[in-house]
């Protein structure tokens, strides 16, 4: 697969640019506005990113060369996008957290008046990283065990690993040979659909998986359609369910794919009989794994709500939607601990397939200290 970047004052344009040099079995990964060109006396720019198994177009020796450098940058760019998506490593699992607690008080508990004004400080910054009052206080203990080592310098890396070792992480692995069937639900308007369109474009391209996609969310209006536009510029197959009977009959039709993504209606919490009705479709499938999506973005009081109400879907992990837009990361922490569930990936925009990222323990806990997220 060669990845390309088009830029043209117009996307017409840059579609045709596609086009000629890649050809008509192009797929389209992305496309944004950047700044304009005074090259072109345009002032913005449209920015095609497509992939295609050939490049089509003959070019001089200096084309070839440059085509050359770029397709090296971008196939950085891919390896990059590979290592954040599936090569993290140095998950913590929750043994971490036991081993470290069984461990043996020290003798010696010095702990000077500075440092506890420094960890007072720092439970301070937790609280305001909207961790919940009994974890910080927990976090405050775990540290209160270790005064005798504790000092003031290293006060940051023990809070980081304590941070670190109260959530799970779940690396997200598909092996060919058997189709398996991956659900993501969530309430209205997460973004469920962009990341599934996010990890199938991931899964196609760089792992040579053979994907397809069905969506159950024919109640709003345009949902098909927007599954079915990616579906014809990415070139994965997808399918709609109209009814929980039709499942059976559309994977019998993906049974040569490698991975499903089922796409389901978003529904509020509060309604468990609509969650009923997604679960009816989902318990036909035989799916093998739920996800859970939510925006990392909502208040507190309601993530506790909808982790518990989606409960129901027997969801494995979570992923955590627009980061971008959360002011404070800490509710990540808040719902992997008390629901002890792990997170597969954090998405941070809305570009397909960039903007998602699979995340470490370690990868977490400096977010949520740092309160950014590059
Ligand atoms: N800022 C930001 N926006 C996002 C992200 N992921 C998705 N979006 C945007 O959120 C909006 C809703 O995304 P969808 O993928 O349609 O959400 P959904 O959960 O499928 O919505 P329903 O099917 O209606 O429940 C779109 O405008 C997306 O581009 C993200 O990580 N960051
Ligand atoms: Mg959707």
């Amino acid at each position: 697969m060669q990845i390309k970047k088009f830029t043209a004052p117009t996307l017409k344009e840059a579609t045709e640019m596609m086009k000629e040099e890649l050809g008509g079995d192009a797929i389209i990964l992305g496309t944004r506005v950047i700044e304009g060109d005074r090259k072109f006396n345009a002032k913005k720019m449209f920015e095609i990113t497509a992939g295609a198994d050939e490049i089509i177009k003959k070019n001089s020796g200096k084309n070839n060369e440059m085509k050359k450098e770029s397709k090296n940058i971008y196939e950085k760019e891919i390896d990059g996008i590979n290592k954040k998506i599936f090569n993290s490593s140095n998950r913590t699992t929750g043994s971490e957290i036991e081993s470290a607690a069984s461990e043996p008080k020290p003798e010696h508990q010095f702990k000077s008046e500075k440092l506890d004004k420094k960890i007072k400080e720092y439970s301070d910054l937790l609280l305001e990283r909207d961790i919940q009052k009994p974890i910080v206080k927990e976090i405050v203990k775990h540290l209160d065990n270790y005064s005798g080592l504790v000092e003031e310098k290293n006060l940051e890396s023990y809070l980081l690993s304590s941070l670190s070792s109260m959530v799970t992480t779940k690396e997200f692995k598909v092996k060919k040979g058997k189709t398996v069937k991956i659900a993501l639900v969530g309430p209205t308007g997460v973004g469920k659909t962009t990341c599934i369109a996010k990890l199938a474009v991931i899964s196609k391209i760089i792992h040579k998986l053979k994907v397809g996609l069905i969506t159950i969310d024919t109640f709003r209006l345009g949902a098909i359609d927007q599954l079915r536009i990616f579906s014809e510029i990415s070139d994965i197959e997808m399918a709609a369910a109209y009814e929980p009977g039709d499942m059976k009959k559309l994977l019998n039709k993906f049974s040569d794919k490698d991975i499903v993504f089922i796409d389901t209606v978003g529904r509020s919490q509060r309604n468990s009989d609509n969650l009923s009705k997604i679960k009816e479709y989902l318990d036909v499938a035989k799916v093998d794994d739920v996800m859970l999506v939510v925006s990392a973005a909502t208040a507190p009081r309601t993530l506790n709500d909808i982790s518990t109400k989606f409960k129901v879907f027997d969801y494995k992990s979570v992923i955590f939607t627009k980061a971008d837009e959360a002011a404070s990361y800490g509710a990540i922490l808040n719902l992997s601990y008390n629901f002890n569930t792990p997170i597969t990936f954090i998405t941070n925009g809305q570009v397909i397939p960039d903007d998602i990222l699979a995340v470490s323990s370690e990868y977490i806990a400096n977010l949520i200290f740092s309160g950014k997220l590059y």
